[in-house]
């Protein structure tokens, strides 16, 4: 009889970046519910206190650390810090992320420097610091957070899909080079989730109609709706756990359809 336990997380570790709300914080809410300790960090003091209040609320001892994931330095005393406090980090969510919605010619260097920065360059930063720990215990889980900007494109998202392209790669990157060291390094791509970050494309018309946007997802999505952060859960539950031992360098997207999807045909 296949033993359900594998999907467990009891005693690990869980780091999750930029979870203090959003697909974060679902996610390490998940992670927490199938037994694993959480530890998170934000940018800000002010969010880790706002992200230590939900985690509490909803019953869950997380630890928070203020730490900017694109800062080399700041994520190398932060793995160190949580490896003295809690322990060694079994699970890693590459979740911190930003996007800049500006049409490529209008976009500056430094802004899609930024959104490369945070969106692909700091969970390289983030992988490097915690994999030594992942080899001394012998087995470690990356989950990278991509999108379906890790295949598609859309106006004015460039340095985003760049970014998520590119963490695409790293993902199966990191798969060829730890796989030998039992560390499985997956992607999750989630479609468009009703977050912070896609606000401003779900937002009301003046004349109280949807936004175009809107109406456009949800005419590419099979599912006819937008995505909940809950419904990235029990994929990165299945992705941290033993379960998927021998899943690795692959992006489960998780878009309700949308990657399979031409869009819906006029009436
Ligand atoms: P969100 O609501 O904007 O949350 C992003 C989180 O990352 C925030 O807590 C943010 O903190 C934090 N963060 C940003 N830069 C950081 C940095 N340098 N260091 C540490 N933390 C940082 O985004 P979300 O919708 O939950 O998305 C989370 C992840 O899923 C992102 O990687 C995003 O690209 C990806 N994703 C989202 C969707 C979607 O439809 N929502 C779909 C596919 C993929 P601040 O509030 O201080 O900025
Ligand atoms: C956008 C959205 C998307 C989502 C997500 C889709 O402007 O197109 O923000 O990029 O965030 O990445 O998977």
């Amino acid at each position: 009889m296949y033993d359900m336990n594998k999907f467990r997380l009891d005693g690990k570790v869980a780091l999750v970046t930029g979870a203090s709300y959003g697909i974060g914080f679902a996610i390490a809410s998940g992670l927490a519910a199938a037994g694993a300790k959480i530890v998170f960090n934000d940018i800000k003091q002010e969010l880790v206190d706002k992200g230590l209040a939900a985690y509490a609320e909803a019953g869950i001892e997380a630890k928070g650390y203020v730490c900017d994931v694109t800062n080399e330095d700041a994520v190398a005393e932060l793995v160190a810090t949580i490896e003295k406090e809690v322990g060694t980090i079994d699970i890693l969510v590459n979740n911190a992320g930003i996007i800049k919605r500006i049409p490529m010619c209008e976009m500056t260097a430094a802004e899609f420097r930024q959104v490369i920065d945070v969106d692909l360059n700091a969970p390289f930063i983030m992988s490097k610091a915690v994999i030594p720990g992942m080899i001394k215990k012998g087995h470690g889980k990356i989950i990278n957070i991509c999108s379906m900007m890790s295949e598609l494109g859309r106006e004015t998202v460039s340095a985003y899909a760049a970014a998520k392209g590119g963490l695409k790669m790293l993902t199966r990157n990191i798969c060829s080079e730890y796989g030998a060291y039992n560390i499985q390094c997956n992607g999750i791509g989630p479609g468009y989730i009703a977050t912070p970050q896609t606000a401003p494309l779900r937002e009301v018309q003046p004349d109280g109609s949807k936004h175009p946007f809107d109406s456009f997802i949800l005419a590419k999505t099979p599912a006819e709706r937008w995505g909940d952060p809950e419904d990235l859960i029990g994929p990165a539950v299945f992705l941290a756990s033993d379960a998927s031992d021998f899943v690795n360098g692959h992006v489960l997207y998780v878009d309700g359809g949308i990657l399979a999807y031409i869009g819906k045909q006029p009436k």
